[in-house]
Formats: structure tokens, sequence, C-alpha cells
């Protein structure tokens, strides 16, 4: 055990908590877990893992192993507290920050002079104050930094620490990705900075936890804005009956033009979230980041609407659904939009819906209920069926294309489609591309 580092405590141990639980203890710092839900304490324990991400099982499994990573309900002292925990969004798009404040009351008891509390969840502009405010009532006797400025000196340094890697290459992104650090105070800042730079590749960046908070914001705000403009774009080709894959492949050859990739909406538990934490924040400011929001989920309905126009020009097809996941190559369903036009496909049409999803073994509840059937891929394609693409899976995308030869086919991803002006051979035959033009 490395006794120069610090015992660090970490509170959530969902997607972002437990790579980075399971990354600190493979470089030899002794790591304790927190999860309230005993189920997930029993399986990381036991050297598993509850969620799908490459690499993660491994590292766990050595982590747990060598005893510098154990799982608790419960803190224990220790010399850092990271807190990774849930920070969503009510029925009326406000953020709801109740587990950040479930976690400071977890923690107090356990803090010590010397310790150091980092937020990492997604947080509404102001929340690393509120906490630190939480903390000083559950513990009067400590000093906390509630006033910023380079010269506040407290017991306890307080500091917000945005997580920012991509589901899907979180332990690649955890080691090398920038990483802003937004302090309490100057003081506080340098002392995360310190942490950080235990296991961080990428540079390490010092600032106040206010902008590093709306940092956060704006990193997803942003790429929804711009996934807002395709899926927008995708919607004013279909009026004008231009192919849209091919229009962005072309517009991306202009050195700087970056156009995103249309989709059935934007999913997870980040992207369309977040910046709504902007919306509820400066509502009559953030007109265009509220409009993105609002074009990505209308993009959802109107893939619905095609759906269904498809179903009534295909009365006697049946419908299988290409995934269910928020987006490729991962198993995670939240807040996906796949499941939620699959939910209402089969509310209207029940038995006649089936569902491939290559990363998990058995259909959520609900759509087991509507009577949606889970189909391998090869059943997907063996029955004349109107297939939809939800997800660019790489098992869908690296299908062999004459296996299409008999289906309807609506690709929202475009994953079947030619790219535009490149040379060599077409993915698609000509015959292919205009049966899924007329469909
Ligand atoms: N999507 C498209 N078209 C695209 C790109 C994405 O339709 O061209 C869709 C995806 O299918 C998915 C949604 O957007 O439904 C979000 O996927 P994503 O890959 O853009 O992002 P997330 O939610 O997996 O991760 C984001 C990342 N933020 C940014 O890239 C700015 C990640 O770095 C953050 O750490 C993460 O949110 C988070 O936890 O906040």
């Amino acid at each position: 055990m490395r006794r120069d580092y610090p015992k660090v405590c970490v509170i959530g141990l969902g997607y972002i908590g437990l790579p980075t639980a399971a990354l600190l203890a493979t470089h030899g710092i002794e790591v304790t877990g927190v999860d309230t839900n005993p189920s997930v304490v029993k399986t990381i324990n036991s050297g598993n893992v509850h969620i799908v991400e490459p690499d993660l099982d491994w590292k766990v499994h050595r982590a747990v192993q060598s005893g510098f990573l154990t799982a608790k309900t419960e803190p224990e002292s220790a010399d850092v507290f990271l807190i990774a925990v849930p920070t969503p969004l009510a029925a009326d798009k406000r953020p709801v920050v109740d587990h950040v404040f479930s976690a400071a009351d977890m923690i107090a008891p356990y803090l010590r002079p010397g310790g150091l509390v980092i937020l990492e969840s997604t947080s509404p502009v102001g929340t690393t104050e509120q906490l630190c405010r939480r903390l000083a009532e559950r513990q009067p006797d400590l000093s906390f930094p509630i006033t910023t400025g380079p010269a506040a000196q407290s017991d306890i340094a307080v500091a917000y620490c945005p997580e920012r890697v991509l589901p899907g290459r979180i332990l690649t992104e955890l080691v090398d990705n920038d990483r802003c650090i937004g302090g309490m105070s100057s003081a506080c800042a340098a002392r995360a900075r310190g942490f950080y730079e235990h296991f961080v590749r990428g540079s390490c960046v010092e600032t106040s936890a206010r902008k590093a908070e709306m940092v956060k914001l704006t990193e997803n705000a942003f790429r929804d804005l711009n996934i807002a403009f395709a899926n927008e774009l995708s919607m004013i080709c279909e009026e004008l009956d231009v192919d849209v894959w091919d229009l962005i492949a072309l517009a991306n050859r202009h050195p700087r033009v970056q156009i995103l990739k249309p989709g059935p909406g934007v999913g997870g538990h980040c992207i369309a979230v977040d910046p709504w934490f902007i919306v509820d924040a400066a509502p009559d400011q953030a007109r265009l980041i509220r409009t993105a929001r609002e074009v990505n989920d209308a993009k959802a309905r109107h893939v619905l609407a095609r759906i269904r126009a498809l179903i009534d020009k295909h009365p006697h097809r049946r419908v299988s659904c290409l995934g269910l996941a928020f987006k490729a190559n991962v198993d995670d369903l939240r807040e996906s939009p796949a499941v939620e036009i699959v939910e209402r496909l089969a509310d209207e049409h029940g038995g006649r819906i089936g569902a491939v999803e290559p990363f998990i073994q058995r259909l959520p509840e609900r759509l087991i209920q509507l009577g949606v059937q889970q189909q391998t891929l090869d059943e997907a394609l063996r029955g004349n069926n109107i297939l939809v693409v939800l997800v660019d899976h790489n098992a869908f995308r690296e299908l062999d294309r004459s296996r299409l030869a008999d289906a309807v086919i609506y690709d929202t991803r475009g994953i079947w489609s030619e790219p535009a002006g490149l040379l060599g051979k077409p993915l698609l035959s000509v015959e292919l591309q205009s049966r899924i033009a007329a469909a």
C-alpha cells in the first residue's frame, strides 16, 4: 500500500464513481467505494461489475483482489472524499441535487482537518457553495471555504471537478482527458489538482468552482446544439428530397465545417439533461439552448411518425427495431430515444414489434409487458421485416448487406448509406439504395 498517497472514499459507484475508484486502486491508492445499494456493494466485493464498460470488469476484479478497493454502504475516514452521485432532472425540467446533499450528510461525520472534498457530479452553478454550507452545518467544529477568494484558508478544502469521460471510453479518458479543477479558493484548487495529478496524464487546469460547474454544462449544451443542427438538417432534407448523409459528408469536406450525425433523438443521462440546468438558471437568456433541446426531442417524434407511415404502407410485415441503447456499443438504456420509440410502437401495435439489442440479456419489463419480442439479428433479418435502425452498434454496421435484400429499411443513423463523393466501392447497390429511399 502506498502510504505517500491519500486514502480515498468514493461516494456513488455508478458509471463515473466505479471506474474512478478502480483506477485509483490500481494506482496503489487505498479506496473505499460507497453505494447505498447493497446489491451493488455485494457485486463489487465479489470482484464483479454491475455495468458494462470496456476493461472495467478486469480492472475492478484486480482492484478488489489486491485489497486496494473495498465497497461499503457507509463511508469511513479518508483524506479525500470524491462525490459522484446522480443529479437527474425532475418532471418539470428542474435539476435535482438531493443526492449531493445526502452524500454531504454521509461524509460529514468522517471529515478531519486537512481533508479534501471533491464534487464530480454534473451540477447547477452554485451547487459546490451549497455543498460547503451543508457540510459546515453538519460539522460546526471545522472551518470550510464558504467564501471564495485567493486568501481563504480552511480546515477542509472543497473543489468541483467535473467528469467529462465518454461512455465506452471511460477508462482511457479518465487518464488522458484534461481536467478542469474549480476550487472554492485557489488553495482548494491547488489541493485538488495535486490529487488528480496522481493519475491524470492530461493537463489539470485550475479555476473557480462556479466556473468549473458552468464549463461542464457548457460542454454538453454545445454538443446538444450541434446534434440538434444535424437532426434539424435531416428533417429539412426529407422535405427537400436531399440525402442528408450525402449532404453532411460533402459539407464536412469544407475545412471549417464539422457537422455531427442525425439520429432518432438524443439520449443518455447527460446531453439530454444538462442543458436544462442552464435553461433553469437563466430562462430568458438560454433561448438557443432550449430550442436545441426541443429540436432533439422533436426528432424522436418525427422518427415515430415515419415508422407509423411504413407500418400503414406495409400492413403484412412485422417491424424489427435494431438497437435500444442510448448510443452505439454500450448497454445503457437510460433515457434512450430508441426505447421510447419502441415503447410507443408496441403500445399501438403490440406483438407486431420486435427488438434486437445485442448488449442486453433481457428486454426491459415494460417492453415485455407490451408484447415486444426480443430477437437476435439473424431472426430480424430472416423475416421480410421492416427494419428500423435506431442505434449504430458495430454489429449492425458490419453485417453483410446482401442479407438486407428482402427488407424494407428505415435507417435513422445512416449506417447503411454510401458516403458521398468518396472513391471506392459503393456500400449499397443502386437497387438497394432506391428501395431505402422509396421506403
Ligand atoms: N448523438 C447523435 N449524433 C451525434 C453524436 C451523438 O445523435 O453525432 C447522440 C447519441 O446517439 C446519444 C446522445 O447523442 O443518444 C449522447 O451521446 P454522446 O456520445 O454525444 O455523449 P454521452 O452522453 O455519451 O457523453 C457526453 C460527453 N460530452 C461531450 O462530448 C461534450 C462526455 O464527454 C461527458 O462526460 C458525458 O456526456 C457526461 O457524463 O456528461
